[in-house]
């Protein structure tokens, strides 16, 4: 319906000390430069400071070959997705897996930039990513130079160099990966206590085998001290209980955090299975005491090509019910949840909208990509309004934190501008105030308030 009524202009608005509106034509870019100002805190990654050593650096004192932080060239072509896209193009008939694993990191870059840069256009995600990362660190994508893009890599500091890519990326703090029951990752926490004093990163305890696997995760929490059998009686809850606040403790980590497999489920109170024992008894409490979330990311069946090493996970559909009996059963607790199939995600966001203590997040891996972020983007808005976490980067190789947040921005903000747009259309002119207000919420305060008092 037409109204004839002039609405206020902004002159008068103005006069009032009401905040300007944004008149529509200059809505778009006002959100694009909005998004692509506001820092993001990053609440999911695989990266580490240079305290948790590095396999590369330009002065070789300072190389640690089982060294947690991965950055530069070699390490970016070599990541996971490329391993698996380049055994597309060249199969095990030609390359047998174990060959590839005993070239160098050098060799198996070489392989993959001719594989799948020099003979085929590098036009998928996670290629593309990588001109994106090298274009903005103003290297010359058009040279093609591989052995030039090391040159300059090679002359880094890796410390400076972070500094570098989270401001070229945005990023305001890096959240880490802990995986206790990873060797090399529990052997540099109880060798150096400090290792973890790097204000730019904060810590999170991941605990998958709690979960995934409780005999074995119990044989290893005896090997370590804790009196604990495989048996969940009192005295086990007790001391696996203490395992997970000593390690808390000892990361100052900010939440808890696994990955579940698809068929992973939880089906309330009386629900006997070992992991659904293991939350009630052990995990949840415990985080409930801490006032810390607890972040289940769900879907991923680990190995089903084990060659492939950490590219040989796939994805499967997972059961959104037992999130959301989990959410219902344990209302002291907060849940941060992603999964990891494109077929759950709107399942998923109808059970934010049920539960007040699930925050869900990111697109996750197999939908981190253009297509599926803007859709998936899209209808967690139409859902959830401001309410939800848009994105997490997950990146494994410093210098991913460039694209994975170039890419994601401009996909948030092509959604927002839409939705902004909606609204502006039936009068609701948004105010540059509000809308910086909005997307600090999306990108840093919904993570940030859902922590709780206990973490920053
Ligand atoms: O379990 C996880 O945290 C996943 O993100 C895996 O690390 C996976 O290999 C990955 O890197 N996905 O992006
Ligand atoms: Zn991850």
């Amino acid at each position: 319906m037409l109204t004839t009524e002039k609405t206020k202009t902004n002159s008068s608005a103005a006069r009032d000390g009401a905040p300007r509106k944004v008149p529509q034509q200059e809505l778009a870019e006002l959100i694009r430069r909005v998004v692509r100002e506001q820092p993001v805190r990053d609440l999911h990654t695989h990266l580490y400071p240079p305290t948790f050593g590095t396999p590369f650096s330009g002065s070789a004192r300072d190389r640690d070959a089982s060294g947690l932080m991965l950055w530069g060239i070699d390490e970016l072509l070599t990541y996971h997705y490329l391993v698996s896209e380049v055994y597309r193009v060249v199969t095990t008939r030609q390359l047998p897996y174990e060959s590839f694993w005993r070239m160098t990191k050098r060799e198996q870059a070489d392989h993959i930039w001719k594989n799948l840069f020099l003979e085929r256009s590098p036009i998928s995600e996670a290629c593309r990513g990588v001109l994106t990362t090298l274009e903005r660190l103003g290297l010359d994508v058009e040279s093609r130079d591989l052995d030039s893009y090391r040159r300059w890599f090679a002359e880094q500091d890796p410390s400076e160099h972070i500094d570098r890519v989270m401001q070229l990326g945005g990023v305001s703090r890096i959240t880490m990966t802990n995986a206790v029951f990873d060797d090399n990752e529990r052997r540099r926490w109880l060798d150096n206590a400090r290792v973890g004093d790097d204000s730019r990163f904060a810590a999170v305890l991941r605990f998958d085998p709690l979960l995934r696997n409780w005999p074995s995760a119990a044989e290893q929490l005896a090997g370590w001290g804790y009196a604990v059998s495989d048996e969940l009686n009192d005295k086990t809850v007790e001391q696996a209980r203490q395992f997970v606040r000593d390690w808390i403790d000892r990361m100052r980590a900010i939440y808890c955090a696994v990955s579940l497999p698809p068929d992973w489920r939880y089906e309330g109170g009386d629900d006997q299975r070992l992991s659904s024992v293991v939350l009630r008894k052990i995990v949840l409490p415990v985080l409930a005491e801490r006032d810390m979330p607890f972040a289940m990311m769900i879907g991923s069946k680990l190995r089903v090509n084990p060659g492939l090493r950490d590219g040989g996970d796939m994805v499967g559909l997972a059961d959104v019910a037992s999130v959301a009996r989990l959410c219902a059963d344990f209302p002291a607790n907060r849940f941060l949840c992603t999964m990891l199939a494109r077929e759950n995600q709107h399942e998923l966001a109808v059970a934010a909208r049920k539960f007040g203590n699930l925050m869900i997040f990111g697109c996750w891996w197999f939908v981190n990509n253009p297509s599926l972020i803007d859709e998936i983007t899209r209808m967690r808005v139409e859902l959830l309004g401001t309410s939800f976490i848009p994105q997490h980067s997950d990146a494994r190789v410093l210098d991913q934190l460039i694209y994975k947040w170039d890419h994601s921005r401009e996909l948030i903000a092509r959604v927002l501008v839409d939705k902004y747009g909606d609204i502006a259309a039936s009068g609701w002119q948004p105010s540059e105030q509000e809308i910086r207000r909005d997307v600090q919420l999306l990108m840093h305060g919904n993570f940030e308030n859902f922590l709780g008092a206990g973490a920053k």
